[in-house]
């Protein structure tokens, strides 16, 4: 459950399956995949009750998100252990995540060696897409459920054995929102912004963008078809994260790439990884 959407997603309903595999990695009963904790449904609840229900849900998100953070510091000392330099990416469906991730992994296929955990609420669409660049690959179903969390990467990473010294990409679920509450353990989120979504996004979201460290402003190639003023979308993102680093590029085409490419590179010396 996360309290910003009140959804609700037993750990049972989320399945981890591979490219090529029929049967998910942990095969559950989805009959009925929502619990009735979250006590949505308040037409037969009494008023005193309302006010009894609404103060538990808010201490139930907050275990929750607790509990999320003592599993993602486990992760991070678990990825520091090993030397991976993991990424969490976040944006909103559709702005380019797996797109950049194809074009990265191909392009630094000698360099920097990426394994993938691909979060989607259905298919393996993605993970079907990396897994032909060749990178070792875990699709992560959520089914109802917004955002990946720190207890599905922890399970994740049992079955996709991420190898020592290599950078594991995690694509987050497609929505700006919930993402942004749940830290996986990763060294850095990048949220990718693409200029078909309107250049006041950073203003309307602004928790994600506080919480990134890099802002990839995806598919320029589009920008003499579009209302996207680049220089407003970054000045806004940094009224809510000063600290907040920019690369414009285009997946598709491949320009502005390079300096991802350095960013990647960087991050990764500094984490104690190889460099080249
Ligand atoms: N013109 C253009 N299209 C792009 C670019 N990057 C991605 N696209 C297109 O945008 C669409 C969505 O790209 P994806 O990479 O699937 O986006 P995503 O963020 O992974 O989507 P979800 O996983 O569904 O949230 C696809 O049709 C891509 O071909 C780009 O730089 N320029
Ligand atoms: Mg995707």
């Amino acid at each position: 459950m996360c309290d910003t959407c009140g959804c609700s997603q037993p750990a049972e309903a989320v399945t981890f399956r591979r490219p090529g595999t029929e049967t998910p990695a942990h095969s559950h009963d989805h009959a009925h995949p929502h619990d009735h904790d979250h006590g949505h449904d308040h037409q037969h609840e009494h008023h005193h009750d309302h006010d009894h229900s609404q103060s538990r849900e808010v201490k139930v998100a907050q275990d929750i998100l607790q509990q999320n953070d003592l599993l993602a510091a486990h992760n991070r000392g678990w990825f520091a252990g090993r030397g991976i330099l993991a990424l969490n990416l976040v944006s909103s469906p559709g702005s380019g995540k797996t797109s950049v991730l194809e074009r990265t992994i191909s392009d630094l296929r000698e360099t920097v060696p990426l394994s993938v955990i691909e979060g989607d609420q259905q298919t393996l669409r993605d993970a079907d897409r990396i897994a032909a660049t060749g990178a070792p690959v875990l699709q992560v179903n959520t089914g109802k459920g917004c955002h990946l969390d720190a207890a599905m990467i922890q399970r994740a990473c049992d079955e996709l054995k991420p190898v020592p010294d290599t950078v594991l990409m995690i694509e987050n679920v497609g929505n700006l929102v919930c993402p942004a509450l749940f830290d996986l353990g990763e060294a850095a989120k990048v949220v990718i912004i693409s200029v078909t979504e309107g250049d006041d996004k950073p203003l309307k979201y602004p928790t994600m963008f506080a919480a990134a460290d890099l802002c990839l402003i995806n598919k320029i190639d589009l920008l003499p078809h579009v209302n996207f003023d680049v220089d407003a979308c970054e000045a806004a993102a940094r009224q809510v994260n000063p600290k907040l680093e920019f690369v414009r590029l285009a997946a598709t085409t491949g320009e502005g790439m390079d300096r991802w490419y350095q960013w990647l590179r960087d991050r990764r010396a500094a984490s104690g990884g190889e460099t080249d």
